[in-house]
């Protein structure tokens, strides 16, 4: 059995949507800094305090698309990636590295700036920046996005529960995700699967969808 460890309004939860999109039994600990629930254990299973982390066997694997790519191979038949080895797995592969690398870490300057500074003036000033910067990368994704029903076609895969989730902190702040004419319904169509209600309904988050 696996042993997820995950944080509600975090990028975990494209694991959580990955294990039941692939439908893996695992055990899932909540992980909740602010009311200080298994923060030790987290710690103690990624020295790096951070979600998510996927515990086999007594063996630890952080880092998401570490992860995904682990659970799209253990449900094989499932065909939530690309076969290993082909062009479209490495086409996978640019997109989870972009949000892994780029897109995701963006928002940190925003949500986290008081680890930088903790003059107000200047944290406004941060967020206006990263706000003012994210257009490219939605302008990217938008455009990756045309005529496809999911990042990689027609089919939803587990770059689309990454990209979801990802896309989905635009709520939190104040970029208009409506300018995107194929990002609106993109999240609308991953929104509407059923393994993604399940999780978001559980993490408490069913009004996650961006305007
Ligand atoms: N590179 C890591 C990043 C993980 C990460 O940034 N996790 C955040 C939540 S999205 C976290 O646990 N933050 C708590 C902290 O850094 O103290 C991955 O891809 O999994």
């Amino acid at each position: 059995m696996l042993t997820f460890f995950y944080s509600t309004q975090t990028c975990s939860t494209a694991i959580h949507i990955a294990l039941e999109e692939a439908g893996l039994p695992f055990n899932g600990i909540e992980v909740s800094w602010k009311r200080k629930e298994n923060v030790a254990e987290l710690e103690s299973a990624n020295p790096l305090g951070q979600v998510p982390v996927l515990v086999q066997d007594g063996k630890t694997l952080n880092q998401s698309i570490a992860i995904l790519e682990y659970i799209a191979e253990q449900a094989s038949t499932k065909n939530l990636l690309p076969p290993v080895g082909s062009w479209e797995r490495a086409y996978a592969q640019s997109w989870l590295a972009f949000i892994g690398a780029d897109f995701q870490k963006s928002f940190w300057p925003m949500f986290m700036a008081s680890r930088w500074t903790t003059d107000t003036n200047v944290q406004m000033e941060i967020r206006k920046s990263v706000i003012a910067g994210m257009d490219k990368h939605l302008t990217y994704i938008n455009e990756g996005l045309a005529g496809k029903d999911f990042i990689l076609g027609k089919q939803f895969s587990l770059v689309d529960a990454y990209l979801f989730t990802i896309l989905g902190w635009c709520k939190w702040s104040e970029v208009k995700l409506s300018t995107y004419k194929n990002i609106t319904p993109y999240l609308k169509r991953v929104y509407e699967r059923a393994a993604v209600q399940k999780v978001l309904a559980k993490e408490e988050m069913l009004d996650f969808i961006p305007g």
